[in-house]
């Protein structure tokens, strides 16, 4: 596979990855919505034909989980046995399609860590050096001079103070790929993702690049750095090369090499508080490594709730039994949905307040998508005996119905092809309102009164219907469930995924003769019920 094949999207397979999230914290909004972002790509391009590959996993060790699992008297890896499984759970509440779970405790990772850290040494990208700098110990990262002089020596993500730290430790030699990484950002300007966190990534990296240290020895909650146990490898390279021994590239065993041809990632979709060791650290182990660029590392911005950050002191966390509360009430497609449309997917972070849920519920999906659907079955059902018509081609003025839905499956397709997924949503809802639009222009209601504009009754009828099933092709990766049940009210066969995408969201006749039902997707709810639980 050329490495540029994913840049040109004219690749047959497909990769995408979230962060593998720590056991120190239980799930919540956050790590829902990058997996549930990543889900609705996956199932997305699944559609379209591709073969995908959707990691996800859990990010096991570190100092932070020893302490945890210390103040509760447990081992660490029995605190990440418990927390890892809680988020595996969470997978299957939200029914999300990952192709694997990696956690960082396996033997598979442990292993293949090992090897590549080893590569590394062995073509000195890593080597044993002394240092001393400014150190971030919440961020667990070190700072340069020039940094700390402008936050004033504190951390700019706690304001707690830098501490001068000395180790002997194992380096990476970032500042080797200084240069290499300035030409990529140059010739591959959608690298990172959105363009605004492209920029400061960019901004930070002229600044220059140190190297950094890989291993620790203040802590034993770790793997162990390859023929040099006293040291213990950095839990954010561990971590990091999840993309990577996932698919086994840390042995190159003949049973994984079929795995191997989903790299490099298309998307490694994470959130914006670690984009530098994606958007930098990642690729330059990657050159060091020899191994293809990822596509593009997107990340998103972050959840804050009712206009606050979410914090436990502040009990406004979106956790796992609030999350629950709206599926309850609203269904799991409706917070697919609302986490995919109002969340932050751009620049600035979004507001999750009880109220919008219910607004967006309500706008777009009871109204918009809901009434569509029962609209159109309706009246099939009461003009034609559930029986759809066939076209009888008649045409309407200003109308030009089959191009406008074929326009925005072509929208659709691009944005879902750049993680636009708010776009392609857009433009599948797009559909429903030109359906909408389509039935109050021609006025089916009144057609149906006088029994010689039969025709035209049916022409009308049978374009809803088919634009309808085209829509409701478009919109299944974000609502599986409830186009499941529309595809079932249309009588279209479970089979009807197995039909290529161009002839899933072509105009077709594939309906005209079958018998519908009538469908009420989305029922309407009064008002928001739901408290947030923490
Ligand atoms: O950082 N809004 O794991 P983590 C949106 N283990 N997304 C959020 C969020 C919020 N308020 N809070 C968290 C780690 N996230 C490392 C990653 S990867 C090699 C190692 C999401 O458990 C978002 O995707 O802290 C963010 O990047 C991730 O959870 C952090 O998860």
């Amino acid at each position: 596979m050329s490495p540029d094949s994913k840049q040109t999207g004219s690749d047959d397979r497909a990769y995408i990855t979230t962060p593998i999230y720590y056991v120190n914290d239980r799930p919540h909004i956050g790590h829902a919505y990058t997996t549930t972002l990543c889900d609705v790509w996956a199932r997305a391009m699944r559609a379209v034909g591709k073969d995908v590959f959707f990691l996800t996993g859990t990010d096991e060790h570190g100092v932070k989980v020893e302490k945890s699992a210390r103040e509760r008297g447990i081992e660490p890896q029995a605190l990440a046995d418990e927390n890892a499984a809680e988020f595996e759970r969470v997978l299957q509440i939200f029914g999300l399609t990952n192709d694997d779970f990696i956690r960082t405790t396996q033997d598979r990772h442990v292993r293949q860590v090992q090897n590549l850290v080893r590569r590394l040494r062995d073509t000195d990208a890593v080597y044993l050096g002394e240092f001393e700098g400014w150190y971030d110990e919440g961020q667990e990262e070190y700072v340069t001079e020039n940094r700390a002089r402008e936050t004033d020596y504190k951390s700019p993500i706690s304001g707690r103070p830098l501490v001068k730290a000395t180790e002997k430790n194992y380096y990476f030699r970032l500042s080797a790929f200084q240069d290499r990484l300035e030409t990529m950002f140059d010739s591959e300007p959608d690298f990172v993702r959105p363009l605004a966190r492209r920029n400061e990534v960019l901004g930070r990296l002229r600044e220059g690049l140190q190297d950094v240290p890989i291993t620790r020895t203040n802590f034993s909650w770790g793997i162990p750095f390859p023929d040099d146990e006293s040291h213990v490898i950095y839990v954010w390279i561990d971590a990091l090369m999840n993309y990577a021994t996932a698919l086994g590239f840390g042995d190159d065993a003949p049973e994984t090499e079929h795995l191997r041809t989903y790299w490099p990632a298309d998307f490694h979709v994470i959130g914006k508080e670690i984009l530098w060791f994606h958007a930098v650290i990642w690729p330059a182990i990657l050159m060091a490594l020899e191994l293809p660029m990822p596509r593009c590392v997107y990340a998103h911005s972050f959840w804050i709730s009712e206009g606050q950050k979410m914090s436990k002191s502040l009990g406004n966390f979106i956790d796992l039994p609030t999350i629950e509360g709206y599926m309850e009430t609203y269904g799991l497609d409706a917070w697919r949905w609302y986490m995919v449309v109002q969340g932050p997917l751009g620049a600035t972070d979004a507001d999750f307040q009880a109220a919008g849920f219910h607004e967006t519920y309500t706008t777009d999906l009871v109204n918009t998508v809901g009434n569509c659907a029962s609209r159109t079955t309706a009246m099939i059902s009461k003009y034609f005996d559930g029986v759809v018509p066939s076209d009888e081609g008649i045409t309407f003025d200003g109308w030009d119905f089959e191009a406008e839905i074929g326009a925005s499956v072509a929208r659709w397709r691009l944005a879902m092809d750049e993680f636009a997924l708010d776009a392609a949503c857009e433009s599948a809802i797009g559909i429903f309102r030109t359906i909408d639009a389509f039935i109050n222009a021609t006025e089916p209601f009144k057609v149906a009164k006088d029994d010689s504009r039969r025709a035209e009754l049916a022409s009308i009828l049978a374009r809803c219907a088919e634009a309808l099933r085209v829509g409701s092709v478009l919109l299944a990766p974000v609502l599986p469930n409830k186009m499941a049940a529309l595809h079932e009210a249309l009588a279209l066969d479970a089979g009807a995924s197995e039909i290529s995408f161009d002839e899933s969201t072509g105009w077709s006749e594939i309906l005209a003769g079958r018998t519908v039902r009538k469908v009420a997707l989305f029922p309407r709810i009064d008002a928001p019920t739901i408290e947030t639980t923490s």
